[in-house]
């Protein structure tokens, strides 16, 4: 079913609950290819959760900045292709959201262990942020913040389990937003990690 959470962000819950196993087996098709890693923030420190990419693009943070790129910088090979499993189910999520050309080029693999966090900060190393941003959960459950545009605005927060979708576009494309640590947990797919598939159109529009 689909729960409106601000004009632009929907949560379609439960959308992707049925190929939750067949999701996660293909991250950790990914991952053994292109293995998760901590990277480092601009400012210095190591981020708790753990990332890979797939797709043309990847996300990707160093002493240098954040950025895309084509190459995982750390091997200087290019990330493992979009499966089309995931690019399918981006783009039903986004047209259920009314997006009905998203053709995402990146997409970023977030892995949470107990305790890791994301903190509040908004998404805009996109080219085109008229693009949504569609995410889907796995494993444990995690609590979402959702703020507003000022990093000091309320937020509201959000339980995200296995198989929830959120589509971020329009006016909520720039909210400030995070991730809760994670709690302690056993999941029977996932083990002790809550996973996210971010994907993104990050390059320019064909
Ligand atoms: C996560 N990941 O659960 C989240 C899901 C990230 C990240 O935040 O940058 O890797 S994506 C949530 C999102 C994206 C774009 C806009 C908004 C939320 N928003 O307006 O709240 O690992
Ligand atoms: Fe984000």
């Amino acid at each position: 079913w689909t729960e409106p959470l601000a004009p632009g962000a929907v949560i379609l819950r439960r959308l992707a609950r049925d190929e939750a196993g067949d999701l996660l087996r293909t991250v950790m098709e990914i991952a053994a290819v292109n293995p998760f890693q901590h990277r480092i923030t601009p400012g210095g420190y190591r981020m708790s959760v753990a990332m890979t990419n797939c797709g043309n693009l990847g996300w990707y943070s160093d002493r240098r900045g954040y950025r895309y790129s084509e190459q995982d910088a750390e091997s200087n090979r290019p990330w493992p292709p979009m499966p089309a499993s995931f690019l399918a189910l981006a783009q039903r999520a986004a047209g259920l959201a009314g997006f009905k050309d998203f053709a995402p080029d990146a997409c970023l693999i977030n892995r949470y262990a107990p305790g890791a966090k994301m903190s509040l900060h908004q998404d805009k190393d996109e080219k085109d942020l008229s693009q949504p941003i569609v995410s889907v959960s796995l494993g444990l459950p995690a609590v979402f913040q959702f703020g507003g545009f000022e990093r000091s605005d309320a937020v509201q927060r959000v339980l995200l389990e296995q198989g929830d979708v959120v589509v971020w576009g329009g006016p909520s494309r720039l909210r400030f937003h995070g991730i809760q640590p994670l709690k302690p947990g056993v999941h029977p797919d996932a083990g002790a990690f809550r996973y996210n598939l971010t994907f993104r159109r990050a390059g320019m529009a064909h």
